[in-house]
């Protein structure tokens, strides 16, 4: 024994002694109620700190066992990653049905109002890897698991209703174009580089939801406050066999509501997990996010009518031609129990569908259903990924499938095959009434590689996109295509964006332009059809003019200092709370501040690491001192000025101008800054927050 490392004696197995590590550091032995440690083969460990040694140093011995096993083990516990969407947080909740749709779709869980059915949900970003920040400009996954009693339902959508492409064929091209350029690896999720843009100008029909990604649907304040959509157009089938088209839409009970650039930025310094911290907090605290199912369901003659092709996934149908009808709603009420097991190993798949449901001609949706259970199979190793618990059935499931890597819901009994003559011990035989039938439809034509006329038009209902917004939104559209076009090295694909722009709206393309300091203004892009200017605006396509109105579920961020006003602090929170909203605390040291009565107050964040970037709004309530301490630290001066920049509603106390004026923003503030003296104040600051932004400053803070 060496003279530093301290024999122990195991409460377990006395007969053996263990030599610590030479640290003198204490661990946990097995006894009273602590488990004792085991190998996988359930053996029991004796020693979990040093590998099997001939001699004092070693050398390590090649019978270790124990340590072969672990760190072969860890050496293969990454599966690989999803090769999009790999970045995803996932929760679990239920579906519940308002009312019956028996005279639309024989799907099992429409019949009865009331009905309640479990879901399991994940979110993710599209192009960044699995440990990339949540807040890049992305489209967002919106992947739904509903375990129906007839099989599982998966509706695998995105929080933008349409798509880059109208056919699979162009997948892999899309997405090679938008993740890292394959010499360099970088950039690291994010569209702003040469590779995408040159990828997207080259491909008029990526032009409506390029305009999408350049709005800010695709940096959403949280995965609670954006819209999810199935895209495809599908078939709902009632039990006479008539097929009626729908499309799925989910309407966050939360209201919608995103983030503003420069604050996504910076979130992803801040906190890069923002999102799944926001959806994993909600549910702890018992704030269950809601989504409602809306369906717009349509007939073969609207279709026939419609100004676009059904069938093409980059086309929307505006709510005001369909209205959304509102048939249930999804809660999620349960955070999981172990990443890996649920939100890593769920697998989704487009043809994942149920009796009542059915899938139309989409070229999109087809390929999809192709594509799901290769990657399934690539990254879960076997075809029984099915036995899995987050993605087994919560039905009877009876079939003569068997066998394979990690097989571990076997069948049991001698028959394996049919037809088979084993009578009642033969198992599960087909169900011509009750299985699930293609609807079908006739179909004829020559075998060709052709893209239909009807999909020519890539530029209208971008330009039906972009007169939906508010200015506000414009402007931010037309600041994103700039800022990602800015990243852009190669001045021709700049050129040729803007080219584009131009069949959608000339402002858009001028203010694009602009920003760019292009030298010359470049002709609108060849197209396919002329663009159309008569679609009329569509009201519902903006987040603005759809936000919630309350602050609930939102998070204030007051930033305290010793000697504050404890009534104001009481009063605010109070009235926040009234709100069902939050507040967390930020003080110059983690441990709180001591109020003005002597009441202690703990923080939650240091100012350091709770910059106001994760606040929806804010408040300084600081004593005199506290507030002339804070005007020397450079991130209390960060607090207050990007909140004014993110145009965030601000409260303060009169005694914490002194880190306005060192943050050169005391001369500037404006309606949407409050100064809250005495108790009555609060309620009436929180309902000015329910607007959420004061978007008229945005002028006053921005380049023109
Ligand atoms: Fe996916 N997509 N996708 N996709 N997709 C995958 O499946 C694919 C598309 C979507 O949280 C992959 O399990 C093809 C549209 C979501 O686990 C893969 C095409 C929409 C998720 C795949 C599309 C989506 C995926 C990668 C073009 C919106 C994440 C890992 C035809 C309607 C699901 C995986 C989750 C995931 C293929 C286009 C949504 C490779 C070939 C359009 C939300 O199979």
């Amino acid at each position: 024994m060496t003279k530093d490392a301290t024999p122990l004696r195991d409460a377990n197995f006395s007969d053996q002694t263990i030599l610590r590590g030479t640290g003198g550091e204490t661990h946990q032995v097995a006894g009273g109620d602590t488990p004792v440690l085991t190998t996988q083969q359930g053996a029991p460990v004796s020693d979990d700190q040093n590998s099997l040694k001939a001699g004092e140093r070693g050398p390590v011995l090649m019978e270790d066992h124990h340590l072969r096993e672990k760190v072969f083990h860890f050496d293969h516990e990454r599966i690989p990653e999803r090769v999009v969407h790999a970045r995803g947080f996932g929760a679990h909740g239920y579906f519940e049905t308002y009312e019956s749709l028996t005279d639309i779709t024989s799907a099992d869980l429409f019949q009865r109002p009331g009905e309640k059915t479990e879901a399991f949900v994940r979110f993710s970003t599209v192009a960044g890897n699995k440990g990339s920040s949540d807040l890049a400009r992305d489209v967002r996954g919106f992947a739904v698991k509903l375990y129906t009693k007839e099989g599982n339902w998966d509706i695998v959508g995105n929080n933008i209703p349409v798509f880059f492409i109208q056919d699979a064929i162009k997948f892999p091209d899309l997405i090679h174009a938008a993740k890292q350029e394959p010499d360099r690896g970088f950039p690291q999720a994010q569209t702003a580089h040469d590779n995408f843009w040159d990828f997207i100008s080259l491909m008029p029909e990526s032009m409506h939801m390029a305009m999408w990604i350049m709005s800010d649907r695709a940096i959403p304040r949280s995965f609670r406050f954006m819209e999810g959509f199935g895209v495809h157009s599908f078939r709902f089938v009632n039990a006479e066999g008539k097929s009626t088209f729908v499309k799925f839409h989910w309407k966050p009970k939360q209201g919608m509501q995103s983030v503003v650039w420069n604050e996504a930025l910076k979130i992803s310094g801040a906190d890069p997990d923002f999102h799944r911290r926001d959806l994993w907090d909600a549910i702890k605290m018992g704030d269950y996010p809601e989504w409602e199912l809306g369906l717009q369901v349509f007939d073969d003659d609207f279709a026939d009518r419609f100004d676009f092709d059904i069938l093409d996934s980059t086309k929307i149908i505006p709510e005001e031609d369909v209205p959304v009808r509102l048939i249930g709603r999804l809660v999620l009420d349960r955070c999981v129990d172990n990443f890996f097991a649920e939100t890593e190993q769920v697998a989704f798949h487009t043809g994942n569908i149920v009796p009542g449901i059915d899938f139309t001609n989409d070229p999109l949706l087809q390929g999809r259903n192709f594509s799901y259970l290769d990657t399934q199979l690539k990254r879960l190793g076997s075809p029984n990924f099915t036995h899995l618990p987050v993605n087994a059935p919560r039905c009877p499931i009876r079939h003569f499938q068997q066998d394979g890597h990690m097989a571990f819901v076997n069948p049991t009994g001698r028959v394996n095959y049919e037809p088979n003559s084993w009578g009642a011990e033969g198992g599960p035989r087909e169900s011509p009434e009750k299985g699930l039938k293609a609807f079908p439809e006739h179909i004829e034509g020559p075998k060709r590689r052709l893209r239909a006329e009807s999909f020519a038009d890539h530029y209208s209902q971008g330009r039906q996109f972009y007169i939906s917004q508010t200015d506000t939104e414009k402007r931010h559209i037309i600041n994103a295509y700039t800022f990602e076009l800015s990243k852009v090295e190669r001045p021709d694909i700049r050129s040729r964006v803007v080219a584009h722009l131009r069949n959608i709206d000339e402002d858009l393309a001028k203010g694009v332009a602009d920003g760019l300091r292009l030298k010359q203004m470049p002709e609108p892009a060849e197209a396919a059809v002329a663009p159309r200017t008569d679609l009329k605006a569509s009201p519902k396509l903006s987040i603005i003019l759809n936000g919630p109105d309350s602050f609930k579920g939102r998070k204030l961020g007051a930033l305290l200092t010793d000697g504050v006003d404890i009534e104001l602090v009481r009063s605010l929170k109070a009235a926040l709370e009234g709100e069902g909203a939050k507040i967390e605390f930020i003080a110059p040291r983690v441990g709180g501040v001591e109020a003005s009565d002597g009441t202690w107050i703990e923080a939650k964040q240091k100012v350091d690491g709770g910059p106001s970037v994760l606040y929806d709004a804010v408040a300084v309530l600081t004593s005199d001192d506290g507030a002339k301490m804070l005007a020397k630290e450079a991130t209390a001066k960060d607090f207050v000025s990007d909140a004014f920049a993110h145009l965030k509603f601000i409260a303060y106390s009169a005694e914490a101008m002194p880190l306005f004026e060192k943050a050169g923003i005391a001369s500037d503030l404006d309606r949407g800054c409050m100064q809250i003296n005495a108790v009555g104040d609060s309620p009436r600051f929180v309902q000015m927050c329910r607007s959420l932004r004061f978007w008229e400053r945005e002028p006053f803070v921005s380049m023109p």
